[in-house]
């Protein structure tokens, strides 16, 4: 179901509204925020100077640094008493990126929400179960209000809880459950041990999101739970969940609310804009936040764009499922390695669970690194041979051999039930 008329608009009626809309954030973000006047002083830009999109690269680029520098309220653009709700995004060092909103950023944020869960293939009527977390944590409750928004019914079960999730997905017949992929495998395998089968179960869809998932993790997914995978993608910094998602027809790219989130990629080196089609930082600026306008944010997450209309009719860019951020680097002995190339090895091998661990350390001046992946129940085959079978896959695969691969028992690595999975320790 298609939400909103203008998911299907032409080219020049999205850039209609999205030059509008840019020219207005400029102005606020430069009226009300001191740190982006200074910026655009010192660049010597006034808001005059941006008419259209294709003056976009004239404003400075914003990081988590400056989210880190500003903290908690500096690029606030209202006053506290308009301010209706706050949330928070931890990263993995330093302070949390403190982000805000206003009425009218709440009822956007419902609204992209809805036109998420409609392309999804959700409809007034259906039920979600929502297991984010809800908190501070932008999952929860962006999530809950985007269910509410489309008129389907929201289960606020929230996160963790598992064997109650199953019980809950069971009994109340939810037709879709919106949680992070590595737990919906979770889910899967405690409903095994529980002696319900998912497939079983009216549940058709999984909206996953928040963090990265490959497309064998996919298929796994959709094969364990017998459903359809859908992509939802978002951060907190330019509004939570809800900046773009798969549509059900297609599952092929996430369509971007590019009249709320105007989308860039860049060379993550240089910063620079890459050829389109080609993958580099997706960078986004607010087109519509109030209480937080934020311009060309550099994501971190790397991605391609593309411009061609969908089966599914909306015209709407697209952008490639993110199974990379460019700080998820791993260079080992000089090295460069993605966890998502490991993950691959790891979900081509029935005879192992879908989890992995990887621990970096150093011995001397030498890095060193430990792959970690378990056996699945049902094999009781010659594990020697295995894991020489794997050792080899992930040499040809990673053009290195890792110091150390480990087969542990099933069961043994942590499962993340509450927020996002961690994949790499790096001790070093
Ligand atoms: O994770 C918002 C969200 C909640 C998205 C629920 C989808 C579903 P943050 O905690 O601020 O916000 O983390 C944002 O998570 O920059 C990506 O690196 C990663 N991420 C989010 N969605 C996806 C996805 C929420 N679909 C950061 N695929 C982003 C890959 C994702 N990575």
């Amino acid at each position: 179901m298609i939400y909103t008329d203008l998911e299907t608009a032409s080219r020049e009626e999205i850039q209609a509204v999205q030059n509008e809309r840019l020219q207005e954030t400029v102005r606020n973000a430069y009226e009300n925020v001191e740190y982006y006047r200074e910026q655009l002083d010192e660049l010597g830009v006034t808001p005059d100077d941006v008419e259209t999109v294709d003056d976009i690269t004239k404003l400075p680029f914003t990081t988590k640094e400056d989210f880190r520098d500003q903290y908690p309220d500096g690029l606030f653009a209202v006053d506290d008493d308009e301010i209706l709700r706050i949330h928070a995004s931890s990263g993995t060092t330093g302070k949390p990126k403190i982000v805000s909103y206003t009425e009218d950023d709440l009822e956007v944020w419902s609204e992209v929400v809805a036109r998420c869960l409609a392309a999804a293939g959700l409809e007034p009527g259906d039920t979600v179960q929502n297991a984010y977390g809800y908190g501070l944590f932008t999952g929860g409750l962006g999530l809950h209000y985007g269910v509410e928004e489309l008129g389907a019914t929201v289960i606020p079960i929230g996160a963790g809880g598992t064997q109650r999730q199953v019980e809950m997905l069971a009994d109340l017949e939810s037709d879709a459950i919106a949680c992070t992929p590595s737990y919906s495998l979770y889910l899967a395998e405690t409903a095994e041990e529980m002696g319900i089968d998912i497939k079983d179960l009216p549940l058709s869809a999984v909206i996953f999101g928040a963090e990265p998932c490959t497309d064998p993790m996919r298929e796994e997914i959709e094969e364990r739970l017998g459903v359809t995978g859908i992509d939802i993608y978002g951060l907190s910094e330019i509004v939570g969940p809800g900046v773009s998602i798969e549509c059900a027809e297609a599952q092929d790219g996430l369509h971007i609310w590019e009249d709320r989130f105007y989308p860039e990629v860049v060379d993550p080196e240089t910063g620079e804009p890459v050829e389109e089609g080609e993958e580099g930082e997706l960078v986004l600026t607010t087109l519509s936040k109030e209480a937080l306008p934020v311009f060309r944010y550099r994501t971190g997450d790397l991605t391609t764009l593309n411009y061609e209309t969908c089966d599914c009719g909306r015209t709407m860019v697209r952008m490639d499922n993110i199974t990379g951020r460019a700080d998820d680097l791993i260079i080992v002995r000089g090295v460069n390695l993605y966890p998502s190339e490991v993950e691959d090895v790891v979900l081509e091998f029935e005879e192992i669970a879908p989890y992995y661990r990887i621990d970096l350390d150093r011995e001397g001046s030498l890095d060193t690194i430990e792959v970690t992946v378990e056996i699945d129940d049902a094999f009781d085959g010659d594990r020697d041979e295995l894991h020489d079978r794997i050792l080899t896959r992930l040499e040809n695969v990673l053009s290195f051999t890792p110091d150390q691969l480990t087969l542990a028992d099933y069961g043994t690595i942590e499962r993340t039930e509450v927020g996002k999975v961690q994949r790499v320790f790096d001790h070093r």
